[in-house]
């Protein structure tokens, strides 16, 4: 195993090597200092979010060496809420721009870690919340408070304050899981200006469930099995990719990676066989939305938008988190005073067989070939309160993209209604009396609930002129042209608008969507293409009505395309955090603009609407979910067939 890392000294230079490059320390530094200089910094501001401004894409593509830097910042006073969106330039020393912005129509800044602390004293401090947590026989010392984003839904004296929501669990001993024991039916409502209490819910009282969670406690786990042999993974000569700097080659392939402390990986100018795929890909949005309509109806999460999804990002460990040939680059985030925080080993970059990539043993010929798919693996890992989710993108051999998000850790609690069932009693009828949740552990419930993701994908399939289709298959009615019935049709629509391009998916017609260039076609005269294989699971269940799907309107479709705005970045608009509704895509498609032949940016939303089980309880397997995107008539043919046999034996003689 081999640890090459890309070190944070090593990128720390004040002239990074390409404009897409990540913000470096000293960049942060730099930037902070011209915005002192600005008055922008008098205590107490705190940054609620900070990272590099990229230079608009037609600069990068045409005179990449002559892009400004910009860094920006989200500032809040801690004091008086003010909430300033700051851009700065390196190259010309100077506050390029800062907006106040008006809460009641822009939204809040995201959360900033300093909320964390001042949640904690002010919930406890609160005679009230004592009072609760002494009636239900609590000790407030042994209580965990959890702050969780307000979203928006009134009255307006509360929206209008910058608040969280807080719900708690009670942890006895210092290495037990609070999740495992929630205190149910109550929440605190904290302004975390006035940092005061200003409301609590308190509607109802459950036991807190009292089996232990610690699933690292030997009386809870039993003894570590004993009857796994090694595997290990070696690769004598090296991996077969090259990371120079930000920039990786393999094989066909190349791109930029980047790190940001909202969206985590950002991939950059990815092209095979140096023809251009995707000027950027990234994850910029995910919202989990809770499916309990009790006093916690407003639990739902923006991880990306409201809690800066990268920022959380995990130190990997070599044969630990990953085996084999691991190169990793560190990640340099901010704290919120907007400090340089390096992330060591942030991003993971290795090479793995992923077993067949082609095998045919002909009946009439004799030959019997097989061959091995490769795939390169850029991932990260973040830990988001109770969740840890691995963003993992593969890039294949065959000119294949994957992305795969892999989703661990704990689920979120409540107590269930229902009360500990136990062997010998007859079975609960749960789906009737309690369908919003599931009994993990006696008295433990876990509320079903969303992970929706949203890719961004800048597609740029053979140059930036790029159109949609949607592909449905269909089986077709016997008639005159299909007198047996067997007909399958492929029906291509062209999606030449915005408002056309907002399209759910469709498990029973294969619903797949096709990237394809106008300018460049292949030898059957085709356009070239890339189609991106959705897996169709549901969209955002909450109603049409609900204050939530004004909020997360991106998470309303499965597909999104549109024109390339360099300001369109965020599913779910710039501020997300108690943001009344209507920014992000729906805002973004209602110009309604010509998105056939133009440079498009594809927004794809997935991920699972997860019904706990009790096998998720008290830690849990990972969850995928992802999507693919295949070349589609990208190629003439099969581009691996110059793929050598894997070993000097294959086939055999
Ligand atoms: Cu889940």
């Amino acid at each position: 195993m081999t640890d090459t890392a890309v070190r944070a000294d090593e990128t720390a230079s004040p002239q990074p090597a390409h404009p897409l490059d990540p913000a470096t320390a000293a960049e942060y530094l730099a930037g902070r200092e011209i915005m002192t200089a600005a008055g922008l910094l008098a205590a107490p501001v705190r940054f609620a979010y900070y990272g590099l401004e990229e230079p608009p894409k037609g600069d990068v593509l045409t005179s990449p060496d002559t892009a400004e830097r910009r860094l920006r910042a989200f500032l809040v006073n801690l004091d008086t809420g003010e909430s300033t969106d700051v851009v700065v330039s390196l190259t010309g020393s100077a506050v390029v721009s800062a907006r106040t912005l008006d809460p009641r129509t822009d939204g809040q800044m995201p959360i900033v870690d300093s909320d964390f602390v001042t949640v904690d004293e002010v919930v406890k401090a609160d005679p009230a919340w004592r009072a609760a947590m002494e009636r239900r026989g609590l000790d407030v010392a042994t209580i965990r408070t959890c702050p969780i984003t307000a979203g928006a839904f009134g009255p307006p004296e509360d929206d209008r304050r910058r608040m969280v929501r807080v719900l708690s669990f009670v942890q006895a001993r210092e290495h037990d899981l609070a999740w495992a024991h929630p205190i149910d039916g109550i929440a605190a409502y904290v302004d975390l200006i006035e940092k005061k209490v200003f409301k609590i819910t308190d509607e109802f009282e459950l036991p807190v469930p009292a089996e232990s969670g610690d699933y690292d406690d030997e009386q809870v786990r039993g003894p570590h099995r004993t009857s796994l042999r090694p595997i290990e993974i070696t690769q004598p000569q090296g991996p077969s990719f090259i990371l120079n700097g930000h920039a990786l080659h393999w094989q066909d392939w190349s791109m930029r990676i980047g790190f940001d402390a909202r969206e985590g990986l950002t991939l950059h100018q990815i092209s095979l066989d140096e023809r251009p795929v995707a000027y950027r890909a990234s994850i910029p949005e995910m919202v989990v939305p809770y499916g309990d309509p009790k006093f916690r109806y407003w639990q739902a999460y923006f991880d990306a938008g409201e809690y800066l999804v990268g920022k959380w990002a995990n130190s990997l460990e070599l044969g630990c988190d990953c085996v084999g040939e691991i190169a990793y680059l560190d990640a340099t985030v901010t704290d919120d005073t907007g400090r340089p925080r390096v992330i060591k080993n942030a991003i993971c970059v290795h090479e793995e067989d992923f077993g067949i990539l082609w095998k045919h043993t002909d009946i009439f010929n004799g030959s019997a070939q097989s061959r091995r798919q490769r795939r390169l693996v850029v991932s990260y890992f973040t830990t988001v309160g109770n969740y840890d989710y691995g963003f993992y993108w593969y890039f294949y051999l065959d000119g294949t993209i994957e992305c795969e998000i892999k989703a661990t850790g704990v689920l979120f609690t409540s107590a269930y209604p229902g009360g500990g069932g136990s062997a010998g009693s007859p079975p609960p009828s749960q789906q009737s009396e309690h369908p919003y949740s599931t009994e993990v552990a006696p008295g433990l419930a876990a509320p079903i609930h969303q992970h929706l993701f949203s890719a961004r994908l800048d597609m740029t399939v053979d140059g930036l002129a790029n159109a949609v289709e949607e592909v449905d298959v269909s089986g077709l009615p016997i008639g005159l042209d299909n007198p047996y019935g067997n007909a399958i049709a492929a029906n291509v629509t062209r999606l030449t608008r915005e408002s056309q391009a907002a399209r759910k998916a469709s498990i029973s017609h294969g619903r797949t969507w096709r990237i394809i260039s106008t300018e460049h076609t292949n030898r059957f005269g085709r356009p070239t293409g890339y189609t991106l294989y959705p897996e169709s699971a549901p969209t955002l269940l909450a109603d049409p009505d609900a204050p939530l799907t004004a909020r997360a309107g991106f998470a309303t479709n499965h597909l999104w395309v549109t024109r390339y705005d360099p300001a369109h970045r965020y599913s779910a608009g710039d501020f997300v955090n108690q943001h009344p509704g209507g920014a992000g895509l729906p805002a973004f498609v209602a110009g309604d603009q010509d998105i056939d032949g133009a440079d498009i940016v594809v927004w794809h939303t997935f991920g699972p609407t997860h019904v706990p089980r009790p096998e998720d309880w008290p830690v849990m397997p990972v969850a995928r979910c992802g999507f693919t995107l295949k070349p589609t008539g990208f190629f003439d043919r099969n581009p691996t067939l110059d793929v050598p046999p894997p070993s000097p034996h294959c086939p055999p003689a």
